[in-house]
């Protein structure tokens, strides 16, 4: 059986929990799921305790004591993963921004096609976006472009967050020198699975804004990915990733 885990870090989900886990459970292919909650405020852990009885051997949390940004979180998440023997190991958002049904068309991109990557991408077919504002989109695939011309990477959804990666890329790259912790941490991953030649693939998705909850997006999230792709690239120069 293919051991895949679908980590899902939150940050004041409550309105989400339940929801986003019911739905990765309804499907067909047996996905795991860790959440990797950062001390909610709002009970987001403790929701995730009451539903592990109804989840007992699939549902898993790890709880960090304060709010430590996404990327943390995620590298958090993907040495929890490989210590426990994942074959697959997904990122997603807690917020329905992904639908959890596409989990099993990124599975397939890598179990089937022999993808080391796939990302769930907004740009690789157009622009894929519902309900976000405009400058948001504009921001988000300007961003993508920017990417792009910087790096040279071929990837046209640079900042996405859905995404199914093989254990052995999450070997390959040294997660302990992970830099980042917002949008530039989505960069930074895919930079370094592209510079160690992974195979990389997109699957177009819809992506949908959140209707449930807070956004976390902030200006020091958006300044960091800014600066942080000229330093990757710099890192690169210097053959530092
Ligand atoms: N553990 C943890 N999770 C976080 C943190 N920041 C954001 N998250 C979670 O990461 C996922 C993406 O965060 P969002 O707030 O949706 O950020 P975004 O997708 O950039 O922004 P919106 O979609 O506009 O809300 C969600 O599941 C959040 O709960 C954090 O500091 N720690
Ligand atoms: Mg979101």
């Amino acid at each position: 059986m293919l051991k895949a885990i679908v980590v899902i870090p939150t940050y004041n989900e409550i309105e989400n929990i339940d929801n986003i886990i019911d739905a990765v459970f309804s499907l067909e292919s047996h996905f795991h799921v860790l959440i990797v909650d950062d001390n909610s405020p709002d009970g987001t852990s403790k929701r995730v305790e009451e539903l592990q009885q109804k989840y007992m051997d699939r549902l898993f949390l790890s709880t960090r004591t304060k709010k430590s940004g996404l990327g943390t979180a995620y590298v958090h998440g993907f040495k929890w993963a490989l210590s426990h023997g994942y074959e697959y190991v997904f990122e997603m958002d807690a917020d329905f921004s992904h639908n959890p049904k596409d989990l099993e068309r990124l599975l397939f991109a890598c179990a089937s096609s022999n993808a080391d990557v796939a990302i769930g991408s907004r740009y690789s077919t157009g622009v894929n976006v519902v309900n976000w504002p405009l400058n948001r989109v504009l921001m988000s695939y300007f961003a993508s472009i920017y990417v792009k011309m910087i790096t040279g990477m071929k990837i046209h959804d640079a900042t996405a967050g859905f995404i199914c990666y093989r254990r052995n890329v999450l070997e390959k790259i040294n997660l302990d020198r992970i830099k980042f912790i917002g949008y530039a941490f989505q960069i930074e991953m895919k930079y370094r699975a592209y510079v160690k030649k992974f195979k990389i693939v997109e699957v177009p998705i819809i992506f949908t804004d959140r209707t449930k909850g807070q956004s976390k997006m902030s200006g020091s999230i958006i300044r960091e990915a800014v600066f942080g792709v000229i330093m990757l690239r710099v890192r690169k120069i210097f053959n530092q990733l």
